[in-house]
């Protein structure tokens, strides 16, 4: 079966390859999206990707991500990620797969980014290795659900 996967941007995402490559990476958000549906491709899935810079947006996406006809969901919630129980209990909600990427090693950064609401509920969590994370959670997303 054909698996549509939904990759969500948290806030700020949509800055990257603009500011601060030394720690994100010199790819734009576009060249990241682009990256994944030629992945996408190659795996014969279809993803679709949105960012953005509000919590409830990301909310209501992972509300709708079943009848939307996602089988998971692959999100980067950026800040949110050490802030939201909101984003964390609208995943436990919901019965679809979530794995939470992440482009920086959040364990290696300063303490307040070593805690992840999200973590606790997520399938997996891949984090530090730059936009490859996103490729690699979408190959054990598509693992877990085989
Ligand atoms: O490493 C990641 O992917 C993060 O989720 C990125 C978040 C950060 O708050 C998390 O701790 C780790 C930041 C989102 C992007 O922020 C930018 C800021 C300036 C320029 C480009 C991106």
């Amino acid at each position: 079966m054909s698996h549509s996967i939904l990759i969500l941007h948290g806030p700020n995402l949509n800055l990257l390859g603009q500011r601060e490559p030394e720690v994100y990476g010199h790819q734009t958000l576009s060249d990241i999206n682009e990256s994944l549906e030629e992945l996408a491709g190659e795996l014969d899935i279809n993803v679709e990707t949105f960012q953005s810079n509000h919590e409830g947006d990301l909310i209501d996406r992972i509300h709708s991500a079943g009848k939307d006809g996602f089988s998971g969901i692959i999100i980067n919630p950026g800040g949110l990620t050490h802030t939201s129980v909101a984003l964390r209990d609208a995943i436990t909600s919901v019965e679809t797969p979530v794995i939470e990427a992440h482009l920086s090693n959040i364990h290696a950064r300063e303490s307040f980014r070593h805690h992840s609401y999200v973590a606790g509920v997520v399938v997996g969590q891949v984090c530090g290795f730059g936009a490859v994370s996103y490729r690699l959670a979408l190959r054990g997303l598509l693992d877990h659900l085989s």
